[in-house]
């Protein structure tokens, strides 16, 4: 049970800043009902870790198995909405100046809340481009605007005859041009960094914290678990971000 105190603290620090950076992970959507990346797979994909499917070398040895996995995420995602966490998220704009998400889901329900900056460092399910990147790199591919028989797995792609992935980075890429240089760049300018559900395990996502804590900020952590973030953090809010941070966001909003 967190008290009141911290709540308190943690608004404080929110509501004098001009610049919060927001560092989110799987757990922000946990309570939407999406699994995080390390909770165990279910039915069908019991047999299978994600660690292991989420590779350039697992979609070469195997596109259809890869392609089915996004495929099935894809499907539970078209199920599932923002809940009470993201929400407080995107309320957080109407009294900090600037509130910038940086997150490393791709399941777009931050932007689904209403959050308006929000930065994708590990790319977006609901896009697709050429394993090649033929056209230059990312080439994007617009999976209905052509027809595959889709229980075959990945389309070809139209331009080159090469596979067609998911936009997500894969352990072992590199991030998407531009969108770490920017989050770097804003911890390097923020008071606070706000760090919600992440484990802190994956690079280079997880070296933010310290650096903006380097950089002068505050490290505001909400998780229910204590987590590689967790001993950079001024204030530990240990509960699930769906109740943590309407709470927060509310004090924050009173102390304004
Ligand atoms: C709740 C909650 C509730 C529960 N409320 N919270 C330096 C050192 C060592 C290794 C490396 C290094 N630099 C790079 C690497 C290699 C690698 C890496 O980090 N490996 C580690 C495993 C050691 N990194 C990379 O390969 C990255 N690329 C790179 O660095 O490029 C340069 C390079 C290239 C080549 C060689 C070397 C360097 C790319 C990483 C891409 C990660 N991609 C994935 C898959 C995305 C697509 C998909 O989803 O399928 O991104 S992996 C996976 O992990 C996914 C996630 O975004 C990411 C982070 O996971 P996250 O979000 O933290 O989730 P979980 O499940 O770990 O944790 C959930 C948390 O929620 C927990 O803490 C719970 O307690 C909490 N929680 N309920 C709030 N209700």
């Amino acid at each position: 049970m967190i008290d009141e105190q911290q709540i308190q603290q943690a608004a404080a620090y929110v509501k004098a800043a001009q610049l919060v950076v927001v560092l989110t992970g799987a757990g922000v959507s946990k309570e939407s009902g999406v699994p995080t990346f390390r909770d165990a797979l279910d039915g069908l994909w019991a047999q299978y870790d994600p660690q292991q499917l989420a590779t350039p070398q697992a979609f070469r040895r195997n596109p259809k198995l890869v392609w089915d996995w996004y495929e099935h995420r894809r499907k539970q995602l078209s199920a599932v909405a923002p809940n009470a966490g993201h929400i407080a998220i995107a309320e957080l704009e109407q009294f900090v100046p600037q509130v910038v998400v940086v997150t490393q889901n791709i399941d777009g329900l931050h932007q689904r809340a209403g959050s308006t900056d929000v930065i994708l460092l590990h790319g977006d399910i609901q896009h697709h481009r050429c394993f090649a990147g033929c056209q230059g790199n990312p080439t994007y591919i617009d999976i209905d605007a052509f027809a595959w028989d889709r229980d075959d797995g990945p389309p070809p792609c139209p331009h080159c005859g090469a596979w067609v992935r998911p936009d997500v980075v894969w352990f072992g890429e590199t991030l998407p041009l531009g969108a770490f240089a920017r989050a770097e760049d804003l911890c390097r300018k923020a008071q606070v960094m706000l760090v919600v559900g992440t484990s802190g395990e994956v690079q280079p996502a997880a070296s933010l914290p310290a650096f903006a804590r380097r950089h002068g900020a505050h490290i505001i952590e909400v998780n229910p678990n204590v987590s590689a973030i967790t001993r950079h953090a001024r204030v530990f809010l240990q509960g699930p971000s769906g109740e943590v941070l309407p709470r927060l966001a509310a004090a924050a909003r009173q102390a304004s």
